[in-house]
């Protein structure tokens, strides 16, 4: 009893000194976590916290070297009248990015959320509607040429069951509106990158094989599409991380770039009470975070589009203010400190 005692003792010792060792020497944050990696290493961020919180902006200007706009490049807000675009921000996002070395990802051209009303109240012909995603794609597209290095063309399209959600695209275009998206993307911009984006692709093999079936038929017809974006908004306890490697090689095995591109980790799905997060917690998420890295870093490096962070402090998190449950899935805490899983990272890539 005492010697099992002593042993988790030590055992306590070795685990807070070994943790203690890796939040110091990562408190600084003079490394930067895309220097650690040879792929894209980026963050979801917004403009106005760029330039208005120091801290945020010097998280995101330091560590990452790859941007994802997390609202100001969707519909609602660049397309907000039929005939009226709003560009200033996202232009804002993209001169930031072109002064400070950083990739921009452009999310995202089709989805069926964050439409503006325009679009939801639309009553059209199939032509007139094929005309409304042409020019909405040929526009943005276009208007970004050379600054955006990829888009995320079409967004969450399918169902869980694997079936196409039933969109307003898809009301009005039928299932063609997907290829249609993708084609006109190339032809406004041949040299971005094209992505096809969803979530659960790791934890529902169902959804996976349809949204890869799906991909490949249209390739096979000669459909642009350079990539899958892995969303990865996922838990401390699933998907297994067996099945998230599994999914990155099933997806470049097709030939596809692989982008993990809204990654965040959850430690409270259940909604609990949770005034801060519980160490045991952290240190799985850090494990977790570890891992997902690692297995990036072994997929051939032809199909690393890169890794995305949906998000730099816990703070900011869609999760929090969308479920309104205290939740802490991102790198760093509400004061813009390093959690364990940044320090994790930054000590073992
Ligand atoms: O992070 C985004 C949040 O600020 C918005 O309120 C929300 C609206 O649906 O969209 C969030 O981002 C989503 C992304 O665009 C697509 N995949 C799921 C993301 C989290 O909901």
């Amino acid at each position: 009893m005492k010697s099992l005692l002593s042993i988790g003792v030590i055992g306590f010792l070795l685990v807070s000194s070994c943790q203690k060792e890796e939040l110091s020497s990562c408190g600084n944050l003079n490394k930067s976590l895309a220097d650690k990696v040879e792929f894209y290493c980026g963050t979801v961020a917004d403009l106005s916290q760029i330039v208005n919180n120091q801290p945020y902006g010097q998280i995101v200007n330091s560590q990452f070297n790859s941007v994802t706009a997390e609202n100001s490049m969707k519909s609602a807000y660049l397309h907000p009248n039929q005939n009226t675009y709003y560009w200033t921000e996202a232009d804002e996002l993209a001169d930031y990015c072109a002064s400070h070395s950083k990739r921009l990802h452009g999310h995202t051209l089709i989805w069926h959320k964050q439409l503006p009303d325009w679009i939801l109240n639309y009553q059209g012909s199939t032509a007139d509607w094929e005309k409304l995603l042409k020019e909405h794609i040929l526009e943005i597209v276009s208007h970004f040429k050379g600054k955006v290095a990829s888009w995320d063309v079409v967004n969450e399209a399918f169902n869980e069951d694997g079936t196409l959600r039933n969109s307003i695209w898809k009301e009005n275009l039928g299932a063609s509106y997907i290829e249609k998206a993708f084609i006109y993307a190339r032809e406004a911009d041949p040299n971005a990158k094209l992505f096809y984006n969803d979530y659960s692709l790791a934890i529902n093999p169902v959804k996976r094989s349809a949204v890869l079936n799906y991909l490949n038929h249209l390739r096979a017809k000669g459909t642009p599409i350079d990539g899958i974006g892995m969303q990865m908004h996922i838990f401390n306890g699933f998907p297994e991380n067996i099945e998230i490697s599994n999914t990155m090689d099933e997806i470049w095995k097709n030939d596809y770039l692989v982008h993990i591109s809204e990654l965040d980790i959850s430690i409270n799905p259940q909604s609990q009470q949770m005034l801060s997060a519980p160490d045991k917690e952290l240190r799985r998420q850090a494990e977790k975070y570890l891992y997902i890295f690692k297995a990036y870093e072994r997929i051939p490096a032809r199909y690393q589009f890169g890794i995305t962070i949906w998000g730099v402090s816990d703070n900011d998190s869609w999760i929090r203010y969308t479920y309104n449950r205290n939740d802490f899935p991102l790198l760093f805490d509400d004061n813009y400190l390093p959690k364990p899983a940044y320090c994790k990272l930054i000590s073992n890539l």
